[in-house]
């Protein structure tokens, strides 16, 4: 296909297929820009994820580079008004299914519209959540299938897996009363101490289970400490992290 077929089906792929989205990432590559690389933070409430992610924003953004950091559920206007309908109302407004399904049309337009593009002009971006909180919440926590999620993580995600992600562990109790302590008082917050252990137990699990490509982090220390591991964890598996 030449740079003008590429074109077409980078266009055609907004509204399009995971196969849509690989074709554009095909024409950016005939342009030669590299591509950007994808960090994840992910884990129980109050575990500081965005704090860290905005610590690591600045520390890759050192180097001149452009970082975006972003977030989920949310981070495209479109995903931000499906947030609005996620994390607040009724406990039981939704059922796992329908929660996961919803995480995934906003995952859908996140990628399209901000993670996809920003990868391609060859920025760095740090989401703050991502597949492994479905997995977590809507999946262990919440007993919607894993051939379901496997399915949508296939048919939805694709290729735009991130390359690294930071499992950020703290004990539940502690995190649920930083959580409290800062007013969140959403949907998730308030489903008990039972559901919150099940969450920490299935991040620690995914961590095990795809070490390469997570890092579990002990998120229990100051955010200098804290942010220190990440730096030091995401040094060693991207050596390209600190620029040059
Ligand atoms: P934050 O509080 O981290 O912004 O996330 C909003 C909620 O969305 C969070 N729970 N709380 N509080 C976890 C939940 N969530 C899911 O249940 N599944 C998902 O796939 C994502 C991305 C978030």
């Amino acid at each position: 296909m030449d740079v003008r077929g590429l074109e077409a089906a980078r266009a055609a792929a907004l509204n399009g297929s995971p196969s849509g989205l690989a074709l554009r990432r095909e024409a950016d590559n005939v342009r030669g820009v590299a591509r950007g690389r994808f960090i994840t933070l992910e884990g129980g409430e109050g575990v500081g994820k965005s704090t860290q992610a905005r610590r690591l924003a600045h520390w890759l953004g050192r180097s001149g580079r452009e970082v975006v950091v972003t977030r989920e559920p949310g981070g495209s206007p479109g995903a931000e008004a499906v947030r609005e309908l996620l994390v607040y109302g009724e406990i039981e407004r939704w059922s796992p299914i329908s929660e996961a399904l919803l995480m995934y049309a906003a995952r859908r337009d996140h990628i399209e519209r901000v993670i996809e593009p920003a990868l391609a002009r060859g920025a760095w971006v740090v989401c703050d959540r991502f597949l492994d909180s479905t997995r977590a919440y809507q999946g262990d926590g919440g007993g919607a299938p894993s051939e379901l999620l496997a399915a949508l993580e296939t048919h939805i995600i694709g290729d735009c897996m991130p390359d690294l992600t930071l499992v950020m562990d703290m004990e539940t109790e502690v995190g649920l009363e930083r959580a409290t302590a800062r007013g969140d008082t959403g949907r998730f917050e308030a489903k008990g101490a039972a559901y919150h252990e099940r969450l920490r137990e299935a991040f620690i699990e995914i961590a095990i289970t795809e070490f390469k490509r997570c890092v579990l982090v002990d998120a229990s220390g100051s955010a200098e400490q804290v942010g220190a591991q990440i730096w030091a964890a995401v040094s060693a598996r991207l050596p390209d992290a600190a620029g040059g």
